[in-house]
């Protein structure tokens, strides 16, 4: 077993020492194995690390604080959330909000001693931070537009009904974190499993080892792929027949995470494994985790993932493990299209008459500054919206449900607060994505949130000048190869390799379902313009109707298309193509 596989063996089901960690004010640290356990509450243990020189130097041990990540299933909150997560951020944490590319919600910065209180308050607020993290199924997403037809509404409910049944049952959360002082044990009440496959009394789904690693899962509504479900360990994609859901096409085996320089780690596209009906859609849930649960490698963290284990098992042998634990077979799978991934901004109206305002948020972080008060500006839209508030598959928002009649008032305060939809911003700023990085994740090699916004700025000129500025490109960066921004189906990717050094990514499909490949190692930050910038102005002049940029270049030889994520690292560029550029 390997040692995180020990670690919860000996957790007595995820209690650890925490209770005594959370109390030893010695240090604002917790144990190492403890570390580990906290991730399955929803909270890393960080440090500031653009102090950590300067405090080693002191012989300080290095600036504490942790991370909390908030469960928010399809991603929607009440207005009274958004004021209760805006004031949390305020009061313990770094000030500012960090919506997630998994439509969670984020804080920074928040020291020990107040971990408890705070998610406690969470849990007052009707959300939770329990499994939002850690070896289990994790937030479930899916398109936030839930009003746009009956059938959004269908697939929200079945987020939060998967979220909810795979959410782990043991009682440590309610006992370490909402501890209501009566000195009795939290009961916690789930529904029970639906398959026949009991493990343990207290986590009858996953049993005392948990998953071999995290899980995530997806629903999508074609022609959307907003949430880009083939990134992900389980994905639904709703098949709509005379507008209703008539059952989903399930998809297994997606994920993004890397190591540089190990070819035994890749990221891979999900595969199509069959169709279900709605009534079936949970039990499948439980079925594709208990055969992970069983044939998940549990030696080696780094090719623990689901997509291993159905690369391992072919997508064949795996939907064989699914129907022996179901007890029944899948249908085949049935057509469908996705066109486009990505959040489309503005106003739009809904079927019932309703209006929603999808805003852009630069990666995810939502906070003033003095040109823009856009964390005041949704404070003071929150306290007068009578709908909801709904985070995105992308880093971004939707102010939703809002009348006719209260349509007015909202747009009033977008205008004083200068927020509007795209804020003027160019179509390749609008499909960007940026994963958190530096200073607080621990494993960034580069800046990424702090850095893609600049360097978008500077590659505005180039499709300026090129006539693209309104030509949507999704592009993409992540600190390190971990890919939690989804950089490997971005038609442009930048992987941290080092200090200001990225690897260059080309070539996904505009929908997420084609990986890119690597054009150029270990870029540094400022030669990019000059790389990037003769590839897009070739696009803009020798491009065919309608072509996108991801095709174009696999189609000209800059890169090979990957064909497989076992090919991800294969024939990295077609060197006479680039010659001949
Ligand atoms: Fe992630 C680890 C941030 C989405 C793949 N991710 C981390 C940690 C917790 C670093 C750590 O382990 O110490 C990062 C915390 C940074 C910080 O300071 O906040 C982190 N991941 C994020 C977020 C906040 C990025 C963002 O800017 O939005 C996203 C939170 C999502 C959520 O709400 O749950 C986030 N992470 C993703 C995604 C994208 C997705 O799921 O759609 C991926 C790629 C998809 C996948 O899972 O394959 C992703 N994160 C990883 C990995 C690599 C996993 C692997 O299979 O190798 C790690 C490292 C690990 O697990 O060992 C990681
Ligand atoms: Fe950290 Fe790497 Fe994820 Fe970025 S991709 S948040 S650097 S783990």
């Amino acid at each position: 077993m390997s040692a995180n596989e020990k670690i919860k063996d000996a957790s007595n089901y995820l209690r650890g020492t925490l209770l005594e960690g959370l109390a030893d004010t010695s240090t604002g640290a917790l144990s190492d194995d403890d570390t580990q356990l906290t991730k399955f509450h929803g909270i890393y243990q960080q440090d500031d690390r653009d102090i950590r020189p300067e405090r080693r130097k002191k012989k300080l041990e290095p600036a504490y604080s942790f991370m909390i990540r908030v469960r928010v299933p399809g991603g929607v909150s009440s207005p009274e959330q958004w004021l209760e997560m805006d004031r949390l951020a305020h009061t313990y944490a770094n000030g500012t909000l960090k919506l997630t590319t998994r439509q969670a919600y984020q804080f920074h910065g928040v020291i020990k001693t107040n971990l408890k209180t705070t998610v406690a308050e969470i849990n007052e607020a009707l959300f939770d931070t329990l499994a939002a993290c850690g070896d289990v199924n994790r937030n479930v997403m899916c398109n936030p537009n839930p009003d746009e037809s009956e059938v959004h509404g269908e697939i929200q409910d079945l987020a939060k009904a998967i979220s909810n049944h795979l959410s782990p049952r043991t009682g440590a959360y309610h006992e370490i974190w909402i501890d209501d002082g009566s000195g009795e044990k939290q009961k916690v009440t789930y529904d029970p499993p639906i398959l026949d496959h009991f493990d343990t009394e207290e986590e009858p789904i996953y049993g005392k080892h948990y998953l071999p690693r995290k899980f995530k899962t997806v629903i999508a509504v074609p022609p959307s792929n907003d949430v880009d479900i083939f990134a992900h360990c389980l994905g639904y994609i709703a098949i709509v027949e005379n507008k209703k859901i008539v059952g989903y096409n399930v998809t297994v085996g997606g994920g993004m995470g890397m190591t540089h320089g190990s070819e035994d780690t890749f990221p891979r596209l999900a595969e199509v494994m069959g169709f279900c009906k709605p009534e079936q859609a949970v039990a499948v849930a439980e079925a594709v985790v208990i055969a992970q649960k069983l044939h998940g490698n549990r030696k080696e963290r780094k090719n623990a993932r689901l997509k291993y284990t159905v690369e391992r098992m072919g997508i064949d042998g795996f939907r064989d493990e699914v129907e022996r634990l179901l007890g029944y077979k899948l249908q085949k799978a049935k057509p469908f299209k996705f066109e486009h991934n990505g959040d489309r901004f503005g106003w739009t109206e809904d079927h019932k008459g309703k209006f929603h305002y999808t805003m852009f948020i630069s990666n995810g972080r939502v906070l003033d500054t003095e040109d823009y008060p856009m964390m005041t500006g949704l404070r003071e839209i929150a306290k007068i919206h009578k709908g909801d508030f709904r985070l995105t598959a992308n880093q971004n928002l939707q102010i939703g449900n809002v009348s006719k009649s209260a349509k007015p008032k909202i747009e009033k305060l977008l205008k004083e607060y200068k927020i509007f939809g795209s804020n003027g911003a160019s179509a390749m700023r609008l499909n960007s994505m940026a994963c958190v990085a530096l200073p607080t994740c621990g494993l960034a090699l580069a800046e990424s949130e702090r850095y893609l916004p600049d360097l978008i700025t500077e590659l505005d000129d180039v499709l300026d000048d090129a006539g693209l500025s309104q030509d949507a490109i999704t592009i993409r960066m992540t600190g390190c190869p971990n890919g939690c921004a989804r950089p490997y189906i971005a038609e442009i990717a930048f992987v941290g390799r080092g200090p200001a050094t990225y690897n260059l990514y080309l070539g996904a499909g505009f929908c997420g379902d084609r990986l890119n490949k690597l054009y150029k190692e270990s870029v540094k930050a400022g030669d990019i313009k000059g790389i990037l910038g003769p590839i897009i102005r070739d696009y803009a002049l020798s491009r065919e109707d309608g072509e996108r940029f991801g095709d174009f270049v696999v189609r000209k030889g800059y890169v090979n298309k990957t064909e497989h994520g076992h090919d991800f690292h294969n024939d990295l560029k077609t060197s006479e193509a680039l010659e001949a550029v």
